[in-house]
């Protein structure tokens, strides 16, 4: 989890407001949104961080039996997903009847972990629901819910815990990262002295690995610290 991030798949059927969720977690306009039934047919993929670890969010096709040809296959890939993802939040629409629909995904999601999250709690509640759910109420119009069920997310994956604890590791993907980025920079110089590259264009890597470091240990080095080491080398003069 802490080297991949967690895999999260937004289930439901159409027009229950998935795509507006996934945006309403992502602060932007990531997916298209609209009140037209089966608005999206890929798989949409957008990065988030809870507590330093990376959620991959997956918006899908709504679920639903159709003629259009395109659709089926979005629903089919949302299907495939389900199989894929290391969490499933299936939306309901708080607005609308519980309809065979919901309830044959609501069998599916079993075998996985699982959220509910009741969308447009901001409308009349029509839905009635079976007792023994655990669910999130929201909507995408007041942003209610939504804080709640990142909170949810976080406690059950105990993503609070994972930076309380003493780790002498590399404890999230963000370091990871800047490590990783910070290694290519190094191998790319070494092989650019291999190439017998000017010495003032290694500079340009060098400080790269530099600054990603720097940011891993809480220091931004400023410029007249790099200024300061590379005037021993005279690079560029
Ligand atoms: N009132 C209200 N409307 C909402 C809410 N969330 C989404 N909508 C509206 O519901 C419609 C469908 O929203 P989408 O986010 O496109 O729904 P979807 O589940 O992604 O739909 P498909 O892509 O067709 O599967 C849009 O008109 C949204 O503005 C909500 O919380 N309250
Ligand atoms: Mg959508």
């Amino acid at each position: 989890m802490i080297k991949s991030g967690i895999d999260i798949e937004l289930v439901g059927r159409p027009n229950v407001g998935k795509s507006s969720i996934l945006n309403a977690l992502l602060n932007e306009d990531k997916a298209i949104v609209t009140d037209i039934s089966g608005t999206t047919r890929d798989i949409i993929e957008a990065k988030m961080t809870l507590n330093g670890i990376e959620i991959n969010l997956i918006d899908t096709a709504g679920i639903r039996e159709t003629e259009d040809i395109v659709e089926r296959i979005g629903v089919e890939k949302s299907k495939q997903v389900i199989e894929e993802s290391d969490l499933i939040i299936l939306v309901l629409n708080s607005n609308e009847e519980l309809t065979n629909n919901d309830l044959e995904l609501l069998e599916q999601i079993k075998k996985k972990p699982n959220l509910i999250f009741l969308n447009k709690t901001d409308l009349k509640q029509k839905i009635k629901l079976p007792d023994n759910l655990n669910i999130i109420k929201g909507n995408t119009k007041t942003l209610n819910g939504l804080e709640e069920l990142k909170q949810k997310i976080i406690e059950m994956y105990k993503l609070d815990k994972i930076e309380e604890k003493d780790l002498t590791y590399l404890s999230n993907v963000r370091q990871i990262t800047l490590v990783t980025e910070s290694l290519d920079s190094i191998k790319q110089v070494l092989e650019d002295i291999e190439n017998n590259i000017p010495v003032d264009m290694l500079e340009i890597h060098l400080r790269n690995a530099f600054d990603k470091l720097g940011i891993l240990i809480g220091e931004t080095y400023e410029d007249e610290l790099i200024d300061k080491l590379f005037k021993n080398f005279c690079l560029g003069k």
